[in-house]
């Protein structure tokens, strides 16, 4: 019986990972091969990805694969989305990546709407209007003068970027070009009016492949210095949360899902994009999943709250465990001041405890000022966003939404699922926390011949998983707590 490894590199704003997926039999194993820092770097007051920096602990990370004797049948490769780098004529990458934190994209699409308005870029794209997307930051570089676009004859998106560090080869993969609002979800091409009204010329991009198509080998260079060999390069679901929703362990399509991690992305998986007056209106997104799916969802602003108070109390020497700080949350006063995750000064503020102390100050609550207390707070109001954007989707979705799957990293926080569950009134199933790599091992499978689609995939996932269900607990409490909490965000 031949044995299959998969390595996935699953690439996140603050870290990434090299994970090796292993298929023999039918029977699914992971295991954590590397795991490296990303960070984004200022540098003349504009923010960048150190795509070198990345490169390099991609080589690492073969290199620990060769240390170890895996020969990979396949590599593959997710990252966030809306980024991308400049590429020249002769194929030399044009300086770093911009990050989509820097400001340089505010107001952007209020005076883009200039030209297009914001109901016709919803109608061409689909896609929930947010400051960082691709168009608004090409955008505002074509404004700037920005160097690298002015010598850029493409670009491409982090994910194809990186595997074509590795290989030389070129594509633009379907579910990361799909954030980019540029991209038309029907047609699945790119709209070259929005790229001219942008300033920018729409032969940019090249033509999108879906996730299973082979970029190529690793080139002969990196094969002989990492000493692993010229192992293939597959186009995975190239956008982290693709990856994601397509290992969701759900057996039926009657569920809602909750990508929890730097974001928490809800949405549910449809056949086709949902683009209407009312998905306008509460400007939900039509992002591309596999087997041709929309993850039609909503970006909430998830543990980044939490991650960016946990940098200044590390700075201030204390460094909590996540584990602790789930114990911290459990033993504060409940429902004491909530706050809107998604108002926009928690983007990229100096102090994230200062903005959250300032929102409460300001809608007249209690202050919080104990560490616990903003924890609790942060926990509370993300249990409370959920429940709201939840509601707006039973109205939106075709059919009825019976569960809802909570996957990633943020799936673990026991505390946080029977939180949502108990305000959201629905079961809630958590796991699994990998649903990423997985997804990514899963697309690299299903080019090798191994699996057939995402029923298949999520089949296969459930064999070897126990996911945990929270089922909702507590009488009123949470309704009178979640009128609270509308009272002060609305
Ligand atoms: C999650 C994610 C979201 C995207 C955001 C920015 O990691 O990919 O789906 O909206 O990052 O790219």
């Amino acid at each position: 019986m031949k044995k299959y490894n998969f390595l996935a590199f699953d690439i996140g704003a603050t870290s990434g990972r090299a994970v090796l997926g292993t298929l023999a039999g039918g029977k699914f194993e992971m295991q954590e091969l590397h795991r490296f820092p990303n960070a984004i770097m200022e540098l003349h007051g504009k923010y960048y990805w150190n795509i070198y920096q990345l490169y390099d602990a991609l080589k690492e990370s073969l290199m620990v694969c060769a240390r170890r004797q895996i020969v990979p049948d396949s590599i593959g490769i997710d990252t966030w989305g809306v980024d991308f780098g400049y590429l020249a004529k002769d194929g030399s990458l044009l300086g770093l990546p911009r990050a989509y934190r820097d400001p340089y994209t505010d107001g952007a699409p209020e005076a883009y709407f200039q030209r297009v308005p914001r109901s016709e870029v919803y109608r061409l794209t689909g896609i929930q209007i947010m400051n960082f997307n691709s168009l608004f930051q090409l955008f505002r570089a074509g404004q700037e003068g920005f160097g690298p676009l002015e010598a850029a004859e493409e670009i491409l998106f982090m994910p194809d970027l990186l595997s074509y560090l590795l290989t030389g080869k070129k594509v633009c993969e379907y579910t990361d070009a799909s954030t980019s609002q540029i991209l038309n979800p029907v047609t699945k091409k790119f709209e070259a009016s929005l790229l001219q009204a942008a300033g920018v010329s729409p032969s940019l991009m090249r033509e999108v492949v879906m996730p299973g198509t082979l970029v190529g080998e690793l080139t002969d260079a990196l094969a002989k210095e990492t000493g692993i060999g010229k192992v293939p390069v597959v186009a995975v679901a190239g956008h982290d949360t693709a990856s994601a929703v397509a290992a969701v362990p759900a057996q039926d399509k009657e569920f809602a899902y909750l990508s929890s991690g730097t974001w928490s992305l809800m949405g549910i998986e449809t056949e086709e994009p949902i683009i209407t007056e009312e998905s306008f209106r509460h400007n939900f997104t039509n992002e591309g999943g596999i087997d041709g799916t929309t993850r039609f969802l909503k970006n909430i602003t998830g543990m980044w709250l939490l991650e960016q108070c946990r940098k200044e109390w590390e700075k201030a020497g204390r460094d909590y465990s996540y584990p602790a700080i789930v114990k911290m949350a459990e033993r504060a006063t409940p429902f004491r001041s909530f706050v809107n995750p998604d108002d926009p000064r928690f983007a990229n503020p100096a102090s994230m405890t200062e903005a959250i102390a300032g929102y409460c100050r300001e809608t007249g609550q209690p202050v919080p000022a104990e560490d616990d207390e903003f924890i609790r707070c942060i926990f509370e109001s993300l249990a409370f966003r959920y429940k709201e954007v939840l509601t707006l989707l039973s109205e939106i979705a075709p059919f009825p939404i019976r569960k809802l799957h909570v996957i990633g990293g943020g799936s673990m926080n026991n505390l946080l699922n029977q939180f949502t569950a108990n305000v959201i009134n629905m079961p809630v199933v958590a796991g699994p926390s990998e649903a990423t790599a997985i997804g990514n091992c899963m697309v690299q499978a299903r080019a090798a011949g191994l699996v057939a689609d995402r029923w298949e995939m999520r089949r296969m996932i459930n064999s070897f998983l126990s996911p945990s269900v929270f089922q909702p607990e507590g009488s009123g409490e949470w309704e009178e707590a979640f009128r609270k909490y509308k009272s002060v965000t609305s």
